[in-house]
């Protein structure tokens, strides 16, 4: 079993129903089980600033799924919300990334984990200090 901490956003439709179905959809798989579950935070737009301000929150599962079968599991989810690929760092109904797999380093074409920007953006590391402080405090040290 490994665990995983994924990140979770949304920021046009219904974003917080969104999050709740697509934490529902996640959980529904019978190799994933909830660990925890952060609050929704309100956050402003990273990167592309001229969009609506986002729904972020964390949560930690836990995993039979190997790094690569969890993505495409979560990017099903992603295509089933209605997710459309438009514009990088664009408005988006749900976002879901895999913020960190145990401590495992992995760079390969379809997965980079930890995520590259998770240590240098707030609505990741803000949701992921409240359930799991140690994983956020090493996302940092590791890029120091
Ligand atoms: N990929 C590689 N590593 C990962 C990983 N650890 N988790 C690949 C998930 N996916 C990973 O992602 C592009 C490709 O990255 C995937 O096909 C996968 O193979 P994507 O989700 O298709 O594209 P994207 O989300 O438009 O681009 P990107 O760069 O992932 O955007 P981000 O980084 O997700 O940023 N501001 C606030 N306040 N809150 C937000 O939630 N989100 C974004 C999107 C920008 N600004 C934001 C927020
Ligand atoms: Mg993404």
């Amino acid at each position: 079993m490994a665990t995983a901490w994924l990140s979770l956003g949304a920021n046009i439709g219904d974003p917080p129903a969104q999050l709740a179905d697509a934490i529902r959809r996640i959980t529904a798989h019978t190799d994933v089980a909830l660990l925890a579950r952060s609050t929704l935070l309100i956050t402003k737009p990273w990167g592309k600033t001229d969009q609506p301000d986002f729904a972020n929150l964390a949560i930690g599962i836990s995993t039979n799924l190997d790094p690569l079968d969890l993505l495409a599991y979560l990017q099903s989810i992603e295509l089933a919300m209605g997710r459309e690929r438009i514009e990088l760092w664009g408005p988006r109904l749900i976002d879901i990334d895999i913020i960190a797999y145990d401590r495992l380093e992995l760079v390969s074409p379809r997965l980079t984990v930890p995520h590259p920007h998770a240590h240098e953006r707030d609505f990741v590391l803000d949701p992921l200090r409240q359930i799991a402080p140690g994983t956020a405090a090493w996302l940092i040290a590791r890029k120091r």
